[in-house]
């Protein structure tokens, strides 16, 4: 493990910051979804419904509580903290030409009092959020003005955070969208509203292009402008096991990695993988893609690999049908792990296996910017026992520890989501806990929003002081 290993924690500024109305800022993608449970999905409204909830309207109200956050942050001896910045903070509706100073004041004040609790700020730039006011008016990334949209925006941040924010990211998890069947990620992921009797995945292909395009273009202007900036892609990183050593499990396995983590190859390397562009062909997609495009991506290879890790898959079939794998038909489950509450199965040797897996094909700095155990938390005498949440999290570390020591790959730090209880992004609920603190807010929205420190939180607190050695 390198000495300078950035430990630290991970969250979204939709997820936590609240204040959804407050300084000037417009609605984004998630201020539009209703709060759901394990059994319901969340809803998207065009509208906001007068009877919904909207668990992201306060979330956990860390717009004014990030001070207090940060001492306790600083108390477990975080490096670093990745947030993001809420694009619509900083354009309200998404296509103003001059940018919301209020917006831009408080990240200015929450960069500084993290730097001067000596946490590096890292940061994404869109974390499953844009602004509702273009989403509605241009259809979401399957219009190409997004890209000018989107850089517009990203060109405002490395202009104004470069001498605080070392660390960015363009796009969180940019490759779930890969599973285009789910509308619900689709349109967090890129905000895209369909149009009837249309090629659902042909447009999200579409869209894709134009994030990538947007983030190659991001990646060399943050250069431009300073070149000590580190700009990376964010990959959910969900290995996918062939279910045996049948060779056409084999081939469906390769068919299946290939299709969810695609958006790699094009973000390390620069180009389209030759698989891609015969998908596209067989598909008889007519994307727009244009020279300009192509160069952009070449230009704008990202510095490092982020990724998020909370489990693996496993699949079986036909090797023949390949690139049409289909998550909904094709997975199968491992029957040698056990799964989360929310069917999430646990694989810290996964994570191994994902760190040489990257290393080996890109051979770049990897950061793993999420990594968490969610759990239904009961606060007892102003404390939580999250044992389970311990062993999960330090099986990982155990795991990244081999990796590093071990398999020798390079890897820049470790961030645990939702280091602070926050807003569950897939179910809306709060229920669904991650954090090392506990926040006092309940599903419906009632709770004092204090905070109480976990069991996890003194754990954590020693991981960091050992380097990773007391885990
Ligand atoms: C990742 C997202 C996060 C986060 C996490 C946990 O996919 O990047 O935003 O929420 O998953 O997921 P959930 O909150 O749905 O349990």
């Amino acid at each position: 493990m390198r000495s300078d290993f950035l430990w630290g924690g991970a969250v979204a500024a939709h997820q936590v910051e609240g204040a959804w109305n407050v300084g000037g800022k417009g609605p984004n993608v998630s201020d539009m979804m209703t709060a759901g449970n394990v059994n319901t999905k969340r809803i998207i409204t065009e509208t906001l419904l007068p009877d919904a909830y909207y668990p992201n309207h306060e979330a956990i109200d860390f717009y004014h509580h990030y001070k207090e956050d940060i001492a306790l942050f600083k108390e477990m001896g975080f490096k670093c903290f990745r947030t993001s910045i809420s694009w619509a903070r900083i354009f309200p509706h998404g296509d103003e030409e001059v940018p919301n100073e209020e917006g831009l004041k408080f990240y200015d004040d929450l960069f500084d009092e993290l730097l001067a609790n000596n946490i590096q700020p890292v940061i994404t730039l869109s974390h499953f959020e844009m602004p509702y006011g273009i989403v509605k008016d241009y259809g979401g990334w399957r219009s190409r003005q997004f890209i000018t949209f989107f850089t517009r925006f990203a060109k405002v941040c490395f202009e104004r955070y470069h001498k605080k924010v070392k660390y960015w990211m363009t796009f969180n998890e940019i490759n779930n969208q890969a599973n285009y069947k789910s509308e619900g990620s689709v349109f967090t992921n890129s905000g895209i509203i369909f149009q009837e009797g249309e090629d659902k995945e042909e447009v999200v292909y579409q869209a894709s292009h134009y994030e990538l395009v947007a983030s190659a273009m991001a990646v060399k202007m943050a250069h431009e402008i300073d070149p000590s900036l580190q700009v990376g892609c964010m990959m959910a990183m969900t290995p996918i096991y062939p279910y045996s050593c049948n060779p056409d499990d084999m081939l469906k396995a390769v068919g299946a990695n290939h299709k969810r983590f695609w958006y790699l190859d094009v973000q390390v390397r620069g180009y389209y993988p030759g698989y891609m562009k015969t998908f596209f062909k067989r598909k008889n997609f007519h994307l727009d893609i244009t020279e300009d495009d192509i160069v952009a991506l070449r230009e704008g290879c990202v510095d490092y690999i982020g990724f998020s890790y909370y489990m693996s898959f496993v699949t079986k079939g036909d090797g023949d049908v390949y690139l049409d794998y289909d998550e909904s038909r094709d997975l199968c489950k491992n029957p040698y792990l056990q799964e989360t509450k929310w069917g999430w199965p646990i694989d810290p040797k996964g994570l191994r296996y994902t760190l040489n897996y990257l290393y080996d094909r890109y051979q770049l700095p990897m950061f793993i910017v999420e990594n968490g155990f969610g759990a239904n938390d009961i606060l007892e005498n102003h404390t939580v026992h999250d044992q389970n949440r311990i062993d999960y999290l330090s099986a990982h570390i155990q795991e990244m520890k081999k990796a590093c020591d071990i398999d020798g790959v390079d890897l820049l730090g470790y961030t645990v989501w939702g280091c602070i209880d926050c807003v569950s992004f897939s179910t809306g609920e709060m229920k669904k806990r991650y954090g090392m603190i506990y926040v006092d807010k309940n599903n419906d929205g009632s709770g004092s929003l204090k905070r109480y420190k976990k069991d996890s939180f003194y754990w954590y607190q020693k991981v960091i002081k050992t380097n990773g050695e007391e885990i």
